[in-house]
């Protein structure tokens, strides 16, 4: 029995190994000279999920770096954060800069 069900194990671990991995794209905020600070760590904890003090530490690294990663998502779900965060910049009137790229 322990050895069927071992068997099987096996078997399905094979399978999900010979499926490739998605392609995976991280997201980036990038700094402009207009967008308040406040704003920014609001998009941040809204769109991916972080606490005030990480939302903190990543705005300033774009305000002082130029760019920061938002977090590493599957193509449609980096695509649907790029849109809702600069539609929801835009409504604020906001010129905010939202971007993906795939990793390597
Ligand atoms: N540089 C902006 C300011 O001084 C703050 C800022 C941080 C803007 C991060 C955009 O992605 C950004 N108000």
């Amino acid at each position: 029995m322990a050895a069927t069900q071992r068997q099987e194990e096996t078997i399905l671990e094979g399978r999900c190994r010979s499926i490739p991995r998605p392609p995976l794209y991280k997201v980036f905020l990038l700094n402009d000279d207009f967008t308040p600070m406040d704003f920014v760590v609001v998009v941040l904890q809204s769109y991916f999920a972080m606490n005030r003090e990480r939302a903190t530490q990543v705005m300033l690294q774009v305000h002082r770096e130029g760019m920061g990663m938002c977090g590493v998502f599957t193509k449609d779900v980096a695509q649907t954060k790029v849109q809702n965060v600069v539609a929801f910049a835009r409504q604020h009137r906001h010129p905010l800069a939202c971007m993906m790229e795939e990793t390597e």
